[in-house]
């Protein structure tokens, strides 16, 4: 009994000193975001009614009955005030499930809520389901739209691996109780990384795809798309086009998906999404940012060479090394960007910027010229033109 009570205490004792630790800005940056010191979630920042059994008489050495391996790939949403992520927790026994957090200023003090989310499954259950973007549609409903991964039933004998993804949907109207809806249907044969356009585009809901031909490799698909959906309660894509492809020599030369809602400037929508190449040790993962038209939402005015954030530092370690992904930023009335990122599959982070900054970084960062030649070309020109104040 004396065990289990000092243990519980110290179990206490540390889980409110993490859920309530300040987290502070870091210095160094790049004038376009700022990061902070430490992840905004964590496996640790499970509460501990989720693992433990409390009962000292069932659980005499409070043991751990129930494991988490990580949180992370939020959706985010600004919600009565509060900054909420919806994050991916996954469990020891590798299923991902969705848990709401909340802090009252983004950065720090993440509390998870009291239960997971829960949802109905559709009549082929899902085998996982990750990777939720919160959407506040103009029709009056949150949509969240996250990955449902099933067994391949083609898959031959034997064959434990092969899964399908598509693209799952819910949506509520308090977050709390929420209405499942079908799947995505698209002509393409596998999807993830789908995104809800949070307004009507004459009169249909638009959404970004990602489609693809393997579970891994998109194959001769892949690059973001843009479909249109009348109904979705009959969620059948139209006319899906890319409109941003994969290319060669980029930052997203093997694979690329669009990263959280965008969000509404003056000057355009903003884009977050996520970029992959390979490299001998590995897929390598980093974020990239873009511009589109304020009314032609398909057409891309402005994207910079490169990436916008890379694995850093301990960000670079994890369960998936070397990935930075994003499914959630929050835009607050003052034109401040919390971006919700998670380092290497395995826990979140925020980095803050604002509108202002992340439009002049996207419109006046040079574009890729796709040749090293460009580069410099790029490089030279900043040079001449900083020879006034440079002597
Ligand atoms: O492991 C990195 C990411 O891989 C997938 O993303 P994508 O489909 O773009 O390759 C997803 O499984 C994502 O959850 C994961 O973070």
């Amino acid at each position: 009994m004396a065990t289990f009570q000092n243990r519980l205490s110290s179990l206490q004792e540390q889980y409110t000193q993490l859920i309530s630790r300040p987290n502070l800005p870091l210095n160094q940056g790049n004038g376009i975001y700022c990061r902070y010191r430490n992840p905004v979630l964590t496996a640790s920042h499970v509460p501990l009614h989720w693992r433990y059994d409390l009962s000292p008489q069932r659980n005499p050495y409070l043991m751990e009955r129930i494991g988490i391996n990580a949180v992370f790939n939020a959706g985010a949403i600004l919600w009565k005030g509060k900054y909420l992520l919806a994050a991916r927790v996954e469990g020891c026994d590798r299923k991902s499930f969705f848990a709401i957090a909340e802090s009252p200023n983004g950065v720090d003090r993440f509390t998870f809520w009291d239960r997971p989310l829960s949802f109905p499954e559709t009549s082929d259950p899902d085998i996982n389901v990750y990777d939720l973007r919160l959407t506040e549609h103009e029709d009056g409903w949150v949509y969240g739209l996250f990955c449902t991964e099933r067994k391949d039933p083609s898959a031959p004998a034997g064959d434990t691996s092969m899964a399908v993804a598509h693209a799952g949907i819910i949506r509520s109207h308090d977050l709390i109780h929420w209405e499942r809806l079908p799947d995505l249907i698209s002509s393409t044969g596998q999807q993830r990384n789908v995104v809800l356009h949070p307004e009507f585009v004459q009169g249909k809901y638009a959404l970004y795809t990602r489609p693809q031909d393997g579970f891994i490799e998109v194959g001769a698909g892949g690059g973001i798309g843009l479909g249109y959906v009348t109904d979705m309660q009959n969620p059948v894509v139209e006319q899906e086009t890319i409109i941003h492809p994969k290319k060669y020599h980029t930052v997203y030369e093997l694979k690329n998906g669009l990263g959280p809602t965008p969000i509404k400037t003056p000057k355009g929508w903003l884009h977050l999404a996520h970029g992959v190449r390979n490299t001998a040790a590995g897929l390598r993962y980093v974020l990239y940012m873009f511009l589109t038209d304020l009314h032609d939402i398909g057409r891309i005015t402005h994207i910079p060479g490169g990436y916008f954030m890379a694995p850093t530092d301990t960000e670079r370690v994890g369960d998936v090394s070397n990935v930075l992904f994003s499914n959630g930023w929050i835009c607050d009335a003052q034109g401040k960007v919390s971006i919700y990122y998670a380092s290497s599959d395995t826990r979140m982070h925020v980095a803050t910027s604002s509108v202002e900054q992340l439009t002049d970084y996207v419109i006046n960062t040079p574009p890729d010229g796709f040749r090293s030649a460009a580069s410099v070309r790029n490089i030279n020109q900043l040079i001449d033109s900083n020879r006034p104040f440079n002597s």
